[in-house]
C-alpha cells in the first residue's frame, strides 16, 4: 500500500483532512487494519495512521520494539500530563524530515481494538509520542506544524522539491 507524501500537493491535502468515526466493526475493517499493519511493516514505522494511505477513518496502527502492533480505533486522549518530553519525530509522510517535537509526557487513551472491543492504555516515552503523533494525523495535523513557520515551510518546499525530480 502506497504512503501518502505530503511533497505532493493532492496527496498533502488528504494529509490534511480530518478522518470521521468508525461505525461500523466488520471483516472490511479487520482486512483494512492488517494491510495498514502490514504497510507499517514494509516502510519500518513504529506507527501509521489510515489517512497516510488515503483512507479517512480514525484508525492507527503502532508497534513500539518488536511488540504486537496495537490497534486504536476513534482513539480519545482522557488524560495528559503537566510534564512534557522532546523527541526527535520523523514521518512516512515526510521522508528524509527529522525534527525535535515537545509533547506530553504521559497519556491515557481510550479507543477499540481490532475486534471491537474498548480498552484503555497508558503510555509514556516513545510510545506516548507515537500515539500522540498518530492521532495528530487522524486531525490533519503533521509533526512540522509545531515548529517555526519559516522552518515548517523550509521542510515542506524541501519535500515538495524532492518529488518534483
Ligand atoms: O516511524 C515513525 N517514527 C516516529 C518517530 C518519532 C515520532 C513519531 C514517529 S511515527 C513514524 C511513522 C509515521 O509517520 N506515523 O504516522
Ligand atoms: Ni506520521
Amino acid at each position: 500500500m502506497d504512503i501518502y507524501n505530503a511533497g505532493i500537493e493532492e496527496e498533502l491535502a488528504v494529509l490534511r483532512k480530518t478522518a470521521v468515526p468508525v461505525e461500523e466493526f466488520n471483516d472490511e475493517l479487520k482486512s483494512f487494519i492488517d494491510i495498514m499493519i502490514e504497510s507499517m511493516k514494509e516502510n519500518k514505522g513504529i506507527g501509521l495512521a489510515a489517512p497516510q494511505v488515503g483512507d479517512m477513518r480514525r484508525i492507527f496502527v503502532c508497534s513500539i520494539d518488536d511488540r504486537e502492533p496495537l490497534v486504536f480505533i476513534n482513539p480519545e486522549i482522557i488524560e495528559t500530563s503537566m510534564e512534557t518530553s522532546v523527541y526527535e519525530e520523523g514521518c512516512l509522510s515526510l521522508p528524509g524530515i527529522y525534527a525535535d517535537v515537545e509533547r506530553p509526557e504521559r497519556i491515557k487513551v481510550q479507543a477499540w481494538n481490532r475486534k471491537g472491543r474498548p480498552f484503555k492504555v497508558e503510555a509514556d516515552g516513545l510510545m506516548s509520542t507515537c500515539i500522540q503523533h498518530e492521532i495528530d494525523h487522524l486531525n490533519g495535523v503533521l509533526f512540522v506544524d509545531y515548529l517555526p513557520e519559516k522552518k515548517k515551510l523550509k521542510f515542506l518546499k524541501k519535500l515538495e522539491k524532492a518529488n518534483s525530480k
